[in-house]
């Protein structure tokens, strides 16, 4: 009989396109310790939906919500369909398949393609607007594609593929003014946003909701996301009834959850919040500003980095022999190179990175 292989994940020193990290050593354990815990049972694993309810304080701390309402989801897809269910909920005072006909939900094109997902599963239009020459939600054309059917309004802060953070404030009155609700997706930048001048939080602006994954840049294991709602009522119209388990009723997409997720949260914010994000995000934007500096010295057209994510043209043959050296590169929508500098990225990987880049390239 053949003895089965031992199979090892993904080493990290060449991944430079992932919006996930190597979990922080104290998250790593915490998964560990309670990976057979389900947070969707709290009245059975009560420890681990205790930890929950810290998990959603914290994340509120840093999202600078006072009364934080919301869940650990399984990362920002589960968040943001969440935030588009909750509204659309909402908007009719219905749960359940009685909602009314016709509403839509407002983004910028570069939101996330989870929204095309709840879009889609949830039966909202999603109409999606452009975006400005800096990548950031173009104003006007969210107020002119806002009108009475509009249930939620999103706006993106720290974008997937520019890293770019939408004016959330005037989004946020564009949506109140017409009596929809705001979503901010901060899915990536939600770690990073409270060490800039970007007005982004609940502090800033009255915004309804937020996607904010310690599975990101917060360093926690995945699968941890989170879902935030300045109401307790955002939470309520998500929820349906649990008749078979000790509590009666559940708001989360998932039935049976990781509590390995929930765990490693909770460790990787105790451990790093404020001091060790605020170093991480100074450290990974250094290493975004020096990689863009050593691409644009090599006439290469750089998108300035204002988070640490650096976007790049590069021609598709270079790319491809980047990939054949096992550089872990992703592309834009447009063919742009895009590298994320999330916290596993060394100044050393980065100098490799550069290195191959000049091999191939000549
Ligand atoms: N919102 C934003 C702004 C995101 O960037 C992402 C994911 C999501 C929502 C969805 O989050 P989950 O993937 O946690 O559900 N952005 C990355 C992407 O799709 C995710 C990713 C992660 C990609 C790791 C690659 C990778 O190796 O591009």
């Amino acid at each position: 009989m053949q003895r089965a292989r031992r199979r090892q994940p993904q080493e990290f020193d060449r991944v430079l396109s992932s919006m996930c990290t190597e979990p922080h050593p104290r998250a790593h354990e915490a998964a560990v310790e309670f990976l057979a815990t389900n947070p969707g049972d709290p009245a059975t694993y009560q420890t681990v939906a205790d930890l929950e309810t810290e998990a959603v304080e914290q994340l509120g701390e840093i999202a600078g919500l006072d009364d934080a309402y919301g869940y650990i989801a399984s990362g920002g897809t589960e968040a943001n369909i969440q935030a588009v269910h909750a509204a659309r909920n909402r908007a009719d005072g219905s749960v359940g398949s009685d909602h009314a006909e016709g509403a839509n939900i407002v983004a910028p094109e570069s939101v996330h393609f989870s929204v095309t997902k709840a879009a889609e599963m949830l039966g909202v239009d999603l109409r999606t607007v452009p975006v400005d020459d800096d990548y950031r939600a173009d104003l006007d054309a969210v107020e002119a594609a806002v009108d009475d059917d509009t249930a939620l309004v999103i706006g993106v802060a720290g974008s997937t593929e520019y890293g770019r953070v939408d004016p959330i404030p005037a989004m946020a009155d564009l949506a109140h003014d017409a009596d929809a609700r705001m979503h901010v997706d901060a899915s990536w930048g939600g770690f990073i946003l409270p060490f800039t001048d970007y007005e982004w939080s609940f502090a800033d602006a009255p915004i309804d909701s937020m996607a904010i994954d310690p599975h990101k840049f917060g360093q926690a294991p995945v699968p941890a996301g989170g879902l935030l709602a300045r109401e307790r009522e955002t939470v309520d119209a998500l929820a349906v009834e649990t008749p078979y388990l000790e509590t009666t009723s559940q708001a989360t997409l998932t039935g049976t959850r990781s509590g390995a997720g929930v765990a490693g949260a909770v460790a990787a914010m105790d451990e790093l919040w404020p001091a060790g994000y605020r170093q991480q995000y100074r450290e990974q934007q250094t290493n975004a500003e020096f990689l863009a500096d050593e691409l644009a010295d090599r006439g290469i057209d750089v998108v300035e980095p204002t988070l640490p994510l650096v976007t790049a043209s590069l021609s598709p043959a270079t790319f491809d022999a980047l990939r054949d050296e096992e550089w872990r590169i992703a592309r834009t929508a447009d063919g742009d190179l895009r590298i994320v500098c999330m916290p596993h990225v060394s100044r050393a990987s980065l100098e490799a990175f550069l290195a191959d880049l000049d091999r191939v390239r000549s």
